[in-house]
């Protein structure tokens, strides 16, 4: 899925410049041969966006363009929250001529302009309010993103080898995008883990829900155009955090039409509203993405996060099965009251529930957050600048009730365990009963959800994995072909009916 900020951006940069996106997840270039593009390019200025989890790297690639001469600013995040590391002022080198703090949706413009000057500053910030706070863009009216003419080749989810034979296969095969949208920002709940309450604030800005609806529009305009499918992930932290707004918005979807298949966050707490979940179904959701974090309410306590109550999870994702939506549910590991076996414990309760997609990630200081302030003040920070020396799946600090390696073996232990071939086909039979497609997609999310956590890089990988996985893709394989012939011979009929009354 494409980062919003780019395109955003990009609909924001004086109309006199060009801009080209690339983004380093969909479009893998050496350094060397990104230094070369911008220089056939003859590009001007570069913007640089990363969150923590790959800012180390995203220095790397300002420092070989900046020592190839061009001017590199930086933003989002992580330079938000550690604005001297990327401007040297840390004692470390420097990897930023400028850097935007905070939201830029304001400042970009001025850099841009600065820039062109050549009068760049180094840092732009937000203006700042008489009590001292950020100006935050209100989001009404909101920038035009161009969706309808964009490309979007570098982002479509069907691999280059088989866009061929799955078009044949009839409309909306060939090109798979996921879009990322939003229809407002900020989350007051100051989770202890988090940076969004810091970063985009306490109090919540919409858009209008006419401005929603518009661009969902000519999203689904341009999928028709393209012939392939087009979903939408609203990267809103918690689409339902206002549930009267949320509800007014699905509505006025449903009226217009704007029912694109979508993914949102929405936290566990908001979704026991039945009302609520019909609209959400209604509007063509398809997966909620739900911050679990432990099935063990001590530790929700100590990060802060008491309203999600775990012993109401299974009541949530039942509700959303019900109604054909199934949830990713997010879980975190080494928390300070996690001992050995949390993997296992955690796992056996999932497996009671709707089935869904597990992810497992670890506890991690972010800078800037609570969370790093509590560990860095009780001297547990074994690695206080982990972004710099990134290790996956090693924690930074010490949980209290194990070790870091026990932290590791636990994450193995879940993942194993959740997307083994034997769990998929159990999953896939616990929803024998919703429709064909939606087991087909369920499947199909599992095998590429597998693979956060052990990568399948390689044709190789796939052909086990798909051999392996064998049972429930031959099963649903069948079915789906019995289903397609039925069809295809009830529209024949009926077509012959029509003919013959005519
Ligand atoms: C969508 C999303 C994802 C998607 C990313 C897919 C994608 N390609 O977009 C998914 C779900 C996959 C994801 C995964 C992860 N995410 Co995430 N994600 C988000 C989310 C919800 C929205 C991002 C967004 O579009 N925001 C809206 C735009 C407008 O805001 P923005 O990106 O900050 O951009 C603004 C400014 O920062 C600035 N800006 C940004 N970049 C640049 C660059 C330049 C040059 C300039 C001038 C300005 C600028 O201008 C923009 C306009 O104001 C944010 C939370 C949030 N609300 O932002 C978390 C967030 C970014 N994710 C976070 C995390 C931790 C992760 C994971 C590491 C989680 C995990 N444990 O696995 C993974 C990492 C994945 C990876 N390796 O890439 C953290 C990052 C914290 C940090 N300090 O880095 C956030 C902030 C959430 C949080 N709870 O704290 N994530
Ligand atoms: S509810 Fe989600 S976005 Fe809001 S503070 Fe908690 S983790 Fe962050």
């Amino acid at each position: 899925m494409p980062h919003l900020w780019m395109f955003l951006l990009q609909s924001l940069t004086p109309p006199e410049h060009e801009v080209i996106l690339i983004d380093g997840n969909a479009k893998a270039m050496t350094r060397p041969e990104l230094v070369q593009f911008c220089k056939d390019q003859d590009i001007g200025l570069i913007g640089i966006g990363a969150m923590t989890r790959m800012v180390a790297r995203a220095y790397l690639v300002a420092d070989s363009l900046r020592e190839a001469g061009f001017k590199v600013v930086m933003g989002g995040p992580h330079v938000t929250e550690c604005p001297d590391e990327a401007l040297g002022r840390d004692g470390g080198p420097r990897h930023a001529d400028a850097i935007a703090l905070g939201e830029a949706d304001e400042t970009w413009p001025l850099m841009v302009a600065d820039a062109a000057r050549g009068e760049l500053k180094d840092i732009y910030m937000p203006e700042v309010d008489p009590a001292g706070n950020d100006k935050k863009p209100n989001l009404q009216p909101y920038p035009h993103i161009p969706w309808e003419t964009l490309d979007l080749d570098q982002f479509s989810l069907v691999p280059k080898m088989l866009q061929p034979a799955l078009s044949k296969m009839g409309e909306g095969w060939g090109k798979f995008f996921v879009v990322p949208i939003e229809t407002g920002r900020g989350c007051p709940y100051g989770c202890e883990f988090c940076t969004v309450t810091g970063f985009f604030g306490d109090s919540i800005r919409f858009r209008s829900n006419e401005s929603v609806i518009e661009e969902l529009l000519r999203l689904k305009a341009r999928a028709k155009k393209e012939k392939g499918q087009i979903a939408v992930f609203f990267i809103d932290d918690n689409l339902a955090i206002n549930k009267k707004r949320l509800k007014g918005l699905l509505r006025d979807m449903i009226a217009a039409g704007a029912t694109l298949p979508w993914v949102a966050q929405i936290s566990a707490n908001l979704l026991a509203d039945e009302e609520l979940v019909d609209l959400i179904a209604d509007a063509g959701a398809r997966w909620i993405f739900i911050g679990m974090e432990s099935i063990d309410p001590a530790n929700m306590a100590d990060v802060n996060k008491t309203f999600s109550k775990p012993a109401n999870y299974q009541g949530v994702l039942e509700g959303l099965a019900r109604r054909n939506i199934y949830a990713i549910t997010s879980f975190i590991v080494g928390m300070d009251n996690d001992e050995v076996g949390v993997a296992d414990r955690t796992v056996d309760e999932i497996e009671k529930w709707a089935p869904g997609l597990p992810v497992f990630g670890q506890l991690t200081p972010f800078p800037a957050t609570p969370l790093y302030d509590r560990l860095r003040d009780a001297g547990r920070l074994k690695r206080p600048k982990h972004w710099l020396d990134f290790a996956p799946f090693v924690m930074a600090h010490d949980p209290l009730k194990m070790t870091i390696e026990d932290a590791k073996k636990e994450t193995f232990a879940a993942w194993s365990r959740s997307y083994s071939p034997e769990r998929n086909w159990e999953a896939i039979q616990a929803i024998r009963n919703a429709p064909i497609d939606t087991r087909i997609g369920h499947l199909v999310a599992r095998l590429f959800f597998r693979g956060i956590y052990f990568p399948q890089m390689s044709k190789m990988a796939w052909v086990k994995l798909l051999f392996q996985n064998r049972k429930p893709i031959l099963s649903l394989t069948a079915e789906g072909l019995r289903t397609w012939r039925q069809a295809r011979k009830r529209r024949r009929i009926e077509a012959r009916e029509v003919q013959t009354a005519q």
